[in-house]
């Protein structure tokens, strides 16, 4: 069973505000854009003192563990302070957590699921002092498993073609539009036991000749400090990057096919770190099947 992820990056290429609905505190929320990323912030600033968005969950599982983060910073440093807090079905998740300066900053809380639906909202309140109020802007709202695996078993299938993006499950895949082959959803004629099995994500799609370079860009709707997953019928030198919240690079491994083509790859994120996104040099027709998030 596809496991329930959900992540809003407010881009305009797709559906900015992805079923959050303004709450009586967000009607002035308007997207802004800086160095090509969008944000939520509120036009006029106002005063903030209530609910901003607030979205239905209907595919969480009960009792499984899940995060909610949420990327902001603040645009002044005015003594008047805003503070942000979560509500599931109107009840506080854990403290507000204020905001004090202009840097971004993620702030992750963990929830149980229940049963049935649930109303995830955010509420934020100012601090006294001088001042405009609701001094912040936001971006990057995730709602995840804290474990998440992707084995593409409940895939549509699909082809990304470059310049186009894929939402795959727990991944959003996507390829820049001077790539030259495809990657797509696909299953080998072959299995590899425990490391390919049914669909798999083909990179160089159908492509038999070696070294075609293809850079294929994997974001994660979630944040994992684990990252694993299987790169098979490799004949070529691969890489992965490992990218955090802002781009951040955390690391990256080399695949080389003198140790097999078959082969796991994983990643350890430094404590505080997560990875959202990975990107891949490819340079054959090879396949990335059974990821694991943690
Ligand atoms: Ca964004
Ligand atoms: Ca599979």
């Amino acid at each position: 069973m596809t496991q329930y992820c959900d992540y809003t990056s407010f881009e305009s290429s797709t559906d900015p505000w992805n079923d959050w609905v303004k709450g009586a505190n967000g009607q002035a929320l308007a997207l802004g854009e800086e160095n090509g990323n969008y944000y939520a912030f509120f036009r006029p600033m106002g005063n903030l003192q209530g609910k901003i968005l607030e979205k239905k969950l209907t595919q969480l599982v009960a009792n499984e563990k899940y995060r909610v983060s949420i990327r902001v910073r603040r645009v002044n440093d005015q003594a008047k302070y805003p503070s942000i807090t979560w509500r599931m079905d109107e009840i506080p998740l854990g403290s507000a957590t204020p905001l004090y300066d202009r840097e971004w900053h993620v702030i992750r809380t963990d929830f149980v699921a229940k049963d049935g639906p649930q109303m995830l909202a955010l509420i934020g309140s100012d601090s006294v002092g001088s001042g405009e109020g609701a001094d912040f802007w936001f971006d990057d709202i995730r709602i995840y498993p804290a474990n998440m695996h992707e084995d593409f078993e409940d895939s549509l299938g699909g082809i990304v073609k470059p310049g186009e993006t894929l939402d795959q499950g727990a991944l959003i895949i996507s390829l820049p539009p001077t790539s030259t082959n495809d990657v797509g959803i696909q299953t080998h004629t072959l299995s590899v036991d425990g490391k390919l099995e049914g669909q798999g994500l083909a990179l160089n799609r159908n492509v038999a000749a070696n070294l075609p370079e293809q850079e294929v860009t994997i974001q994660l709707k979630g944040e994992y400090s684990n990252v694993e997953f299987s790169w098979t019928w490799i004949s070529q030198r691969g890489e992965v990057r490992f990218y955090g919240p802002g781009q951040k690079l955390l690391g990256q491994s080399e695949v080389l096919p003198i140790n097999g083509a078959h082969q796991n790859v994983s990643f350890k994120a430094e404590q505080g770190d997560y990875v959202t996104e990975m990107v891949i040099t490819a340079r054959d027709f090879s396949y990335l099947d059974f990821f694991r998030f943690s």
